[in-house]
Order: C-alpha cells, then sequence, then structure tokens
C-alpha cells in the first residue's frame, strides 16, 4: 500500500465518500422526486466525512481496502445526516443554518425533512443488509447491523438526544455531561471504528485497544465542538455560534470550564493515540485522523 500525505489522503477519503453516498442515494429523477432532492441535499455537499474517514483509517490500520468498508461508511454518514436533518427540526434545536447553507426544513419544508430523515435511516440498514460492497459474510453483515442499531437507539444517538433536550435549563454533573455526549455523539463515532474493526476481525486485544481509542476521540470531539460553539469561527464553522448558551445547554465548557474543557480534549487525544501503539506504524492515519477530528476549527 502507498503512504501519501495525510493532507492528501484525507482528502482521498472525503471525495471517495462524497461519491459513494451519491451512487447510493435515490436520484432526484425518481419518484418521490422532491423526498429524494430533499435527502440528495442533506446528505451530499458539505460535512467533513469524519465517521466515513475514521472506518476508513481503521480499515487501513488493520490491513482492509477502502472499498471493504464503503457500504458500512455510508450507512453511518446516512445515519449521521438523517439525525443533523432531525436535530435541526423546530421541535428540536430548531436551526437554520448547517454547513454554511440553510438547514433541509428551511429550504423544502417541515414534513419533507421529517420523511428526509426517516428515509435515509431507512436507508442506512438497507446498504448494510443489501450493498454488494459490504462484505459477503452474513455474520459480518448482521455484526454491521447490530453496531449501527445499538449506536442510533436509545442507549446511543437517540438516547442521547431525549438526554440533550431535557438537560436546556437544568444543572448537570460533569459525569451526566459526559454519559449525554457518549451516547449522542460517541456512539456514532464508536461504531465508524467498530463497523470497521468487525470487517477485519482482528485479535481481542486489538479490538478492546479500538474501543477504547473510539470513546476517548468521540467525548474529545464533542468537547471541541462545545468548544467551538463557544469560540468558533461562523464563517469556518458554517452555522452559528453560541447557540448552546442561547438555549441554556449544559455543556461541557459550561460546567467545567474553557480551560479544564481545553485540557480535558488535550488529555483524550493523548489517552486515544495510546491505545493505537498496539498497531504501530498501520495506525499512524488514525493517528492524524484523530488529530485533524480533535483539533479541527470546523
Ligand atoms: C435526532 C435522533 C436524533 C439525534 C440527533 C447527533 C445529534 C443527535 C444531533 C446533531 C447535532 C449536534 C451538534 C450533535 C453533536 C454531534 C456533532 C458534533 C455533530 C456534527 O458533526 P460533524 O461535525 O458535522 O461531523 P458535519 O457537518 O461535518 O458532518
Amino acid at each position: 500500500m502507498i503512504e501519501l500525505p495525510f493532507a492528501e489522503q484525507l482528502a482521498q477519503w472525503q471525495s471517495r465518500a462524497e461519491s459513494e453516498l451519491a451512487r447510493r442515494l435515490p436520484p432526484e429523477s425518481q419518484l418521490p422526486q422532491r423526498l429524494h432532492a430533499a435527502m440528495r441535499y442533506a446528505v451530499l455537499g458539505g460535512g467533513k466525512r469524519v465517521r466515513p474517514v475514521l472506518s476508513y483509517a481503521t480499515g487501513l490500520a488493520l490491513n482492509l481496502e477502502a472499498s471493504s468498508l464503503d457500504g458500512a461508511a455510508c450507512a453511518i454518514e446516512f445515519i449521521h445526516a438523517y439525525s443533523l436533518i432531525h436535530d435541526d427540526l423546530p421541535a428540536m434545536d430548531d436551526d437554520d443554518l448547517r454547513r454554511g447553507k440553510p438547514t433541509c426544513h428551511k429550504a423544502f419544508d417541515e414534513a419533507t425533512a421529517i420523511l428526509a430523515g426517516d428515509a435515509l435511516q431507512v436507508l442506512a440498514f438497507e446498504v448494510l443488509a443489501d450493498d454488494a460492497m459490504v462484505s459477503a459474510d452474513a455474520n459480518t453483515r448482521l455484526q454491521l447491523i447490530q453496531i449501527l442499531a445499538a449506536a442510533s437507539g436509545t442507549q446511543g444517538m437517540a438516547g442521547g438526544q431525549a438526554l440533550d433536550l431535557a438537560a436546556a435549563g437544568r444543572a448537570l454533573t460533569l459525569d451526566e455531561v459526559v454519559q449525554m455526549h457518549a451516547w449522542k455523539t460517541g456512539a456514532l463515532i464508536r461504531a465508524s471504528v467498530m463497523m470497521a474493526a468487525a470487517c477485519a476481525k482482528p485479535t481481542p486485544a486489538v479490538l478492546q485497544a479500538l474501543d477504547k481509542f473510539a470513546d476517548a476521540i468521540g467525548l474529545a470531539f464533542q468537547i471541541q465542538d462545545d468548544l467551538l460553539d463557544i469560540e468558533g469561527d461562523p464563517r469556518v464553522t458554517g452555522k452559528a455560534v453560541g447557540a448552546d448558551q442561547a438555549r441554556a445547554k449544559p455543556t461541557y465548557p459550561a460546567v467545567s470550564g474553557i480551560d479544564a474543557a481545553r485540557a480535558r480534549v488535550q488529555a483524550l487525544h493523548a489517552q486515544a493515540v495510546s491505545q493505537l501503539q498496539i498497531l504501530g506504524e498501520a495506525a499512524q492515519p488514525l493517528r492524524e485522523v484523530s488529530e485533524w477530528l480533535v483539533f479541527r476549527r470546523q
């Protein structure tokens, strides 16, 4: 395998994710056109593709070709896109701007946005069940479906979102904030790593190290997101700054203070990277991915 400079490798994974997503989405020309247009609008042409990139980088560390991970990477990104559409709805965060453009319900309408989210969620599991690029081994497919379902459900993203909505205006402890983040954001980040691992079937020790890596990186990613909501540049993040504070959300920096939050991001990153020792040089792109997503400005 040829080693690329990280920026080049990252751009290659992002553009791979973009075209693999595009070809798995239903065409706008097909009935119901407006729903398909909303799905494509919400998924394509924006987004850092953090979760597919994490899957590809984990796969590379475990000697898997990116092509064997396209299905899993797209399934995770479809779930992520659905969560963003629903999160932006008036009944949830009521946001007008996402990725620097009008949110799905603003560009279309609320009913279409709800349906687009629903259909993307189903599409994710359809891809895992049917896609020719997902491992032909039925047990692996089932395992991928189990990992993604658990990460998306009440003990994962949906549960975390419920805790988040219930927390507005309430004082949470730091442990409660960490629990909320672990489900709301961490679960899907962890699934991105663990689904790639499920395809490669590494030793139990490697699996455990990757699990710890993903947990730490998921929390660091969300704390950085909280920090960007306070001190980010809206021209770079593509969304309004100060939204969490305006909604009285108990984020990590709101509870611990900004300096402690920054220090925790550093510590979690170090903790995550230390778990990758077992994979040696092959994990170098994964180390760089974790640095990119933890110290991002976008
Ligand atoms: C509606 C079931 C349901 C869940 C919503 C994940 C989530 C729960 C809401 C999204 C809003 C949000 C700010 C969540 C925190 C996770 C996060 C940092 C999302 C943004 O992910 P990025 O930075 O976004 O990967 P891009 O746009 O780059 O894809």
